[in-house]
């Protein structure tokens, strides 16, 4: 077993700061005997059986059990067929419905193509009744499509909240370079936002409800409803905090600088002592803090 010093060393732009720790970190190799090519995302379906699910870009799913000699990783599902994948595009998310144990759903973000227009598209998916260790391709529900102009800055995590059960879905601003369409700030489409709906009830014709606490709920400005949070570039993973439900999303800077932010839409409700907060104009939703006060004692208290 090999002993890794890994050091971390983060610098930001504002040159405010530079942190540097290390610590040791012990990597033990587990499936020595296979390899998967552009993994992109893992997750558990919390339904107690150990499993781990590993997404491969191209469009399949693997699903690893117990038995660390295997030689090939096993499909749990392969919908490669339906996936634009290359660059920044593909099977991008996959999250397990909160009661997957009992309904056997499962959600993925993935990039389309249709002639020449890209889009991105989650569906649910279900668990074969007979087999738990498959998927059923032919049981695809698409829930949500919005085009993309550009290859690029698709992002493509979702993740189910731990405290509303409301899908999050994490898009980015549709590509190019310096979001040349400001789909980052524009609210009246799905681009450069943090989407949050719910799966489990429907509005209207959708495939899904708005959850009523959303912030543009009702709006006469053309808004999305869906749209949790916006002002994003690529915010192209992350994840809920198990301890304090924060939902904990990278940006993928420009040029200059990279981003780390707690997505909320009522900053209030999170007190963060001495941290300091950046708030620029048509970010209202969004908190904005650098990592070393994340490792900072002072907020491990929370
Ligand atoms: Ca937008």
């Amino acid at each position: 077993m090999k002993t890794i010093y890994l050091s971390v060393i983060l610098t930001f732009t504002t040159g405010l700061v530079q942190l540097s720790s290390g610590q040791d970190v012990v990597l033990e190799r587990v499936y020595p005997n296979i390899s998967i090519n552009n993994p992109v995302d893992m997750q558990h379906a919390n339904d107690g059986s150990g499993r781990i699910f590993v997404v491969r870009q191209s469009g399949i799913i693997y699903v690893l059990g117990s038995d660390q000699s295997i030689t090939t990783a096993p499909e749990f599902i392969d919908i490669s067929s339906r996936v634009r994948a290359g660059g920044e595009r593909g099977l991008l998310g996959l999250a397990f419905h909160p009661g997957y144990a009992v309904n056997g759903f499962f959600y993925v973000y993935y990039t389309a193509e249709t002639g020449d227009q890209l889009r991105s598209v989650i569906s649910r998916f279900s668990v074969d009744p007979d087999d738990p260790d498959l998927g059923d391709p032919a049981s695809e529900l698409v829930l949500l499509e919005f085009d993309q102009p550009y290859s690029n800055h698709n992002a493509g995590q979702i993740a189910f909240g731990p405290e509303d059960g409301y899908l999050y879905i994490a898009s980015g601003d549709g590509g190019s370079g310096g979001d040349p369409d400001n789909n980052g700030q524009d609210r009246t489409n799905l681009l450069g936002a943090i989407i949050r709906i719910d799966v489990d009830n429907t509005t209207g014709d959708l495939n899904y409800a708005i959850p009523a606490g959303n912030p543009f709920v009702g709006n006469t400005d053309g808004f999305r409803e869906e749209i949790y949070a916006w002002g994003l570039r690529n915010p192209w993973r992350m994840s809920f905090d198990p301890t304090t439900g924060w939902l904990w999303a990278p940006d993928v800077g420009q040029g200059g600088s990279e981003e780390i932010n707690i997505i909320t839409f009522n900053y209030r409700r999170i007190r963060l002592p001495r941290v300091r907060i950046s708030r620029t104009s048509g970010q209202l939703l969004l908190l904005r803090l650098c990592i070393r006060q994340y490792v900072d004692a002072r907020l491990r208290r929370y």
